[in-house]
């Protein structure tokens, strides 16, 4: 089963979103197989941000995602990926569609209140900086049947 890694940012936690957030993905179907609340150091968000290194906002970009916790979180489930970067909504919440996390929530870009992997490629690698192998776990639920 497809896995990504979903974080909810320092604005969303200050916002008390994480019930929010958490609520939709699970309503969805889509099943939580790792979580944390945590700070994440500069190391980390240099590491997270990479592929954004030479983009004139790299240096705001760590320091906002280290200003305070986050709720990271690995969900599993059928497309995930993909479904939950429609749901997430594009990254600037002027242009999120109403319905979607940054749609509903979301007002400007550099604050848009949660992350998602988007390939499966950088799932796999954001998961592994994020959580360690005994931190995800593997079950399964009454509802799957129905679900699929
Ligand atoms: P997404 O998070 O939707 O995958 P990316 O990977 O293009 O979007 O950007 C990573 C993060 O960088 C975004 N979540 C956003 O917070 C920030 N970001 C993107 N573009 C800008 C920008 N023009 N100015 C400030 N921050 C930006």
């Amino acid at each position: 089963m497809e896995r990504t890694f979903l974080m909810v940012k320092p604005d969303g936690v200050q916002r008390q979103l994480i019930g929010e957030i958490v609520s939709r993905f699970e309503k969805k179907g889509f099943r939580l197989v790792g979580a944390k609340l945590m700070q994440i150091s500069t190391e980390l968000a240099e590491k997270h941000y990479a592929e954004h290194k030479e983009r004139p906002f790299f240096g705001d970009l760590v320091e906002f995602i280290t200003s305070g916790p986050v709720f990271a979180m690995v969900w599993e489930g059928e497309n995930v990926i993909a479904t939950a970067r429609q749901m997430m909504g594009k990254t600037n919440p002027a242009e999120a569609a109403p319905g979607t996390i940054r749609g509903d929530y979301g007002m400007i870009v550099s604050k848009n209140i949660i992350h998602g992997s988007d390939s499966e490629e950088s799932a796999k690698r954001e998961i592994s900086l994020f959580f360690r192998e005994d931190e995800l776990l593997s079950y399964s639920r009454p509802l799957d049947s129905s679900i699929y």
